[in-house]
């Protein structure tokens, strides 16, 4: 399972995205102990979560460096099967698509020029959010309709709020194109969707 807490051997939480290696055997003793552990690390975790679900939220507002005719709240709710609630009103573009991405970096200091590439820590191309081959960052296009509204309610299944490939902390991307998602045969196709340039973007914080 993805992005979910899970307990390392010495009862410590870990984040853990690999989750496959199995442990050595275990003496009766220790299989006791670690028994103990488990119930009371899991009666943590589950109070944790009652307590503080806002640390598994974030916001990104999205602006546009060179004016302010584009604008929105996007914002993640990570589910209980580590999945993400992608939530958001983007205002201020003619109707159509548009790429939007999480990017690598959430420096936005010279604009969204700032932010990097798409995010993409397992180094694979560039795809649709539905392709095993896919940058984590790539969430596809948004879809503006007549009166310049983009609503965004669906659930994606690779981003994280947690973890060792947490988005929090980086940067959310709308470009002035639709993505491609790696279909097209222009050279930018595999690398970017060739969506173009940045047109707004905004740092994604927890909440
Ligand atoms: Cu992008
Ligand atoms: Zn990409």
């Amino acid at each position: 399972m993805r992005c979910l807490l899970v307990i390392d051997r010495n009862g410590d939480l870990q984040e853990d995205n690999i989750s496959n290696a199995s442990p050595p055997p275990l003496s009766p003793l220790s299989n006791f102990k670690m028994l103990l552990m488990l119930i009371f690390t899991s009666a943590a975790i589950v109070s944790a979560h009652h307590e503080h679900p806002q640390q598994y939220k974030a916001i990104a507002k999205l602006t546009q460096p060179s004016g302010n005719d584009v604008h929105g709240n996007v914002t993640f709710t990570q589910l209980d099967d580590g999945k993400v609630h992608v939530q958001g009103v983007i205002v201020g573009l003619a109707p159509g698509h548009y790429g939007f991405h999480v990017h690598e970096k959430g420096d936005i200091s010279g604009g969204c020029g700032t932010t990097g590439s798409h995010y993409n820590p397992h180094h694979k191309e560039h795809g649709h959010p539905n392709d095993e081959n896919r940058h984590v960052g790539d969430l596809g296009n948004v879809v503006f309709d007549e009166n310049r509204v983009s609503v965004l309610d669906y659930v994606e299944s690779v981003i994280c709020l947690t973890g060792e490939y947490s988005i929090v902390g980086r940067a959310v991307v709308l470009h002035e194109k639709a993505d491609d998602f790696g279909r097209s045969d222009h050279p930018d196709s595999r690398k970017t969707g060739n969506a173009g340039g940045r047109v707004a973007c905004g740092v994604i914080g927890i909440v």
